[in-house]
């Protein structure tokens, strides 16, 4: 039985220029801040990924305010103190409501070190059975039908298992119907991400006639009602992604029929150990899930691929390859699509393996440092 006691945690601040606009019904999305979390616990480094945005409109988190929560409310709880088992790291912060991206990204960083520390690969940690996971692709709002007709060839020319069309109200139906025309066999999805309103029932019901395999959060985010009346009047099945943040969420949203399909998302449900417990919750259920994204650098992403390899994820996931959103990763190798629209499960113990760092000080903006043993603050 491994125990580590976290020694030191580093909070590494970067922003990415994305390689393509991203657009959802948020607005554009040009960049992301990113902050790295790197623990340092018995000599050996981990690494997480904040997935939060500049802006609070995906959730109400945000970078700054999440790095406010994890130096204030987080890291005292966990620094000098010893973990003895990754799945109970949260435990420390049972007090701390909500927040659930700045708890991930401890939580996350406190796994990758128990991969790296016990010599297994993280998805061997979390208990995955797959080598390779099938993956899919999520393509923003495009200025127009033919701009999307070819970011989406190009995607299924690369082989993506599955197209995910962003979509909002005015372009939807027009947008969706040309993808579906063109590509009569792919498998297609939208996200909404909370566009719509149970008034727009009719309206959504006109993408009943492009054999999606689920329309993505259609309604408010915290809403689980109305996508519950909302569901029978489609054919085409519903995905929550904002609305679920914990298994009692996803419990509670089967049990009303708001949705058929989940979407895990680690840094949503505040780490690995509750996406664990949702997954095992959807397996006895019998619920489709799959791995979300939140436009991660190599390093969130490798976590997520990791969770993917679980068995009960039926579905392939956005666990796209690093080209996708990134000019040049921060990780090397990259993660790549196979062409059969794979990515593959790395087997290698702990991420800081296959950190970039020289890549990673070009593109550092700031970094802080927490000491257990003195408990001082060192940013430059
Ligand atoms: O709703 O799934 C979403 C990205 C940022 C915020 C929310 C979402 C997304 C994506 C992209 O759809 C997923 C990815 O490729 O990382
Ligand atoms: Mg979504």
């Amino acid at each position: 039985m491994t125990a580590l006691r976290v020694d030191r945690v580093e909070l590494v601040f970067l922003t990415l220029p994305l390689r393509h606009p991203f657009v959802t019904s948020f607005g554009p999305q040009l960049e992301r801040d990113v902050v790295l979390v790197r623990v340092r616990a018995d000599g050996v480094d981990g690494w997480g990924e904040l997935v939060a945005g500049r802006d609070p409109v995906y959730s109400e988190e945000t970078v700054a305010g999440a790095v406010t929560v994890m130096r204030d409310h987080l890291l005292p709880r966990i620094l000098g103190h010893t973990v003895d088992d990754p799945r109970t790291v949260g435990d420390r912060w049972a007090k701390v409501r909500g927040n659930p991206m700045a708890r991930a990204a401890i939580e996350m960083a406190v796994w990758d070190t128990w991969s790296a520390a016990t010599g297994r690969s993280l998805a061997a940690v979390l208990g995955g059975t797959r080598a390779a996971v099938p993956a899919g692709v999520s393509i923003g709002i495009a200025d127009s039908t033919a701009a999307l007709l070819d970011r989406v060839a190009s995607f299924v020319d690369q082989g993506y298992a599955r197209i995910k069309l962003k979509i909002a109200p005015g372009t939807d139906v027009e947008r969706v119907a040309a993808v579906r025309e063109r590509f009569a066999d792919v498998a297609l999805m939208a996200d909404a991400n909370s566009a719509y309103t149970l008034d727009d029932a009719d309206h959504l019901r006109r993408l009943d006639a492009f054999d999606l395999t689920m329309i993505e959060q259609p309604l408010a985010h915290d809403d689980i009602i109305d996508h519950a009346s909302l569901a029978p009047r489609l054919r085409t099945p519903l995905c929550l992604d904002e609305s679920i943040r914990s298994t009692a969420d996803a419990r509670r949203a089967a049990s009303i029929g708001a949705c058929a399909i989940i979407n895990c998302k680690p840094g949503r449900l505040g780490g690995l150990a509750e996406s664990l417990a949702l997954h095992d919750w959807a397996v006895t259920e019998g619920m489709p899930l799959w791995v979300g994204g939140m436009l991660e650098t190599g390093i969130g992403r490798l976590h997520n691929i990791a969770l993917a390899s679980l068995p009960g994820f039926t579905l392939p996931g956005d666990t796209s390859a690093s080209d996708r959103y990134w000019e040049r990763d921060i990780i090397e190798p990259a993660v790549t699509l196979a062409p059969d629209g794979t990515v593959e499960v790395p087997d290698a113990a702990g991420v800081d393996a296959v950190v970039d760092h020289d890549r990673l000080d070009a593109v550092v903006v700031h970094r802080e440092v927490f000491d257990a043993t003195d408990g001082v603050v060192a940013g430059r």
